[in-house]
């Protein structure tokens, strides 16, 4: 395996076997094999980049019957309107701004701008969350975004003053023809803005469940920044998020064309003395990572053992990784509530744990719940105060195995 940025040697450093389509939720009468694949990461031992040792072919993962929404939490929804209303206060204010946004979904992000009257075009692949972005004013291009497609919209709308991309970059593999299409649209001056993951924090957090098939590369400044300078950009910002348990919002901007602000250098110089893309630190996070399991299976099968009720709170992508690499099913979780219209009545992929909708939490409360989507433990917590009120008592696996009650 060479690296997918610069061909160079792979370090692997992480194994968590095999993995169905984290997003793939099953019909229960649905007997058939799932796909699975080897989900392994290695680091480059020229560039930095963290990745996904295989690759899922993409129409398996993005097609018609995806199922996340952005919108399904109140903090994403407020997050995205502030990006916004940023971006149309700063690099859309000029005459007859145009953005584009890659991976734009179910629109939460693009809804603002439309409503603001400002040239827009969100590109998205899923053909169901397009349709609702669709469906509340934004214009949509169901398609992959790529090099050949952004020479498509130039020349059908013009160059863009921004290109914006959440939780979308580092599900494309095949980031040359990203950057490449992306420089081929922008507008001298125009801005390439996208936000993911943050390599620092999941480390930090021993967060092993970012990583599942979509998510193909963990970034870091370090890795962006060589990512960037191999297709003519300069990385000229970053801003840590406290979103999505810890993201950092990248800028990039063609070489020379805008000052680097001094967050950039900061934040390199903070990756280096932290050692994030040694092999040894990245040891360390898979052997805390294997104690993680160990806990978290040992506090599932002794609250089994006392006859305690667990269920599962969100049905989310990364809980694929904690399930299927934990052995972790319906003997032990017999159930997962969720928001997600699109997600209830299926079958989690791999564990085969069906999935509800969040009326069947309180009927009756479980003893415990085991918080999947740990990311939004305040907000969620916050709407399941009754949980508490009846004694229930939350599990989380970030940083570590732990309770906490309401
Ligand atoms: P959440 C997905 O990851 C996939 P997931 C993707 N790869 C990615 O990077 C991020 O999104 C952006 C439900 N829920 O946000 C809704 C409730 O039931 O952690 C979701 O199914 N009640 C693109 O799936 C899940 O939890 C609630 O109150 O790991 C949360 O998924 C709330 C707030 C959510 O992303
Ligand atoms: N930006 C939203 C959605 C993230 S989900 C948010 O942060 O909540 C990731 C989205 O990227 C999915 O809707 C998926 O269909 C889309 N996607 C995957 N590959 C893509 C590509 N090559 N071009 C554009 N969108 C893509
Ligand atoms: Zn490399």
């Amino acid at each position: 395996m060479a690296c997918r940025i610069c061909s160079g040697r792979l370090h692997r450093f992480a194994d968590f076997g095999r993995q169905p389509i984290s997003d793939a939720f099953v019909l229960p009468g649905d007997t058939g094999e799932e796909f699975s694949f080897d989900l392994a990461v290695g680091v480059c031992e020229d560039c930095t980049m963290v990745q996904l040792l295989n690759e899922v072919p993409r129409e398996r993962m993005f097609h018609d019957g995806y199922p996340y929404l952005s919108s399904g939490s109140a903090v994403m929804r407020e997050h995205f309107r502030s990006l916004a209303d940023r971006l149309l206060a700063t690099e859309l204010a000029g005459p007859d701004p145009f953005v584009v946004e890659l991976g734009c979904n179910d629109g939460t992000m693009l809804a603002t701008i439309a409503a603001a009257g400002v040239r827009h075009l969100g590109v998205d692949p899923s053909g169901g969350v397009a349709d609702l972005a669709a469906a509340r004013g934004v214009r949509v291009r169901k398609d992959f975004f790529e090099a050949a497609v952004a020479a498509d919209i130039l020349a059908f709308e013009g160059p863009a003053d921004v290109v914006y991309a959440a939780n979308t970059l580092c599900h494309i593999p095949y980031l040359d023809s990203i950057m490449k299409g992306v420089a081929t649209l922008l507008r001298p001056g125009g801005v390439f803005v996208f936000e993911d993951p943050y390599l620092g924090d999941i480390l930090e957090r021993a967060s092993f469940d970012q990583i599942y098939d979509e998510h193909f590369y963990l970034f870091s400044a370090t890795s962006v920044r060589e990512t960037a300078r191999r297709h003519g950009f300069e990385l000229v910002d970053v801003e840590r998020l406290p979103v999505h348990g810890g993201e950092v919002r990248y800028t990039l901007a063609a070489r020379g064309a805008r000052t680097p602000s001094p967050a950039v250098a900061e934040l390199l110089a903070a990756e280096e003395a932290a050692a994030l893309a040694d092999p040894r630190t990245l040891r360390a996070f898979a052997d805390r990572v294997a104690g993680i399991r160990d806990d978290l299976v040992d506090l599932l099968t002794g609250l089994r053992a006392r006859g305690a009720t667990v269920h599962g709170y969100g049905a989310t992508a990364k809980s694929a990784t904690v399930l299927n690499y934990c052995g972790i099913g319906p003997d032990l979780v017999p159930h997962i509530c969720d928001s997600t219209p699109a997600k209830q009545g299926r079958l989690a992929p791999g564990s085969r744990i069906p999935v509800r909708g969040p009326e069947a939490f309180a009927s009756p409360y479980p003893d415990y719940a085991l918080l999947f989507a740990w990311n939004h433990a305040e907000e969620i917590m916050a709407k399941e105060t009754a949980f508490r009120d009846a004694g229930g008592t939350w599990i989380l696996y970030v940083p570590d195995v732990h309770l906490v009650r309401g």
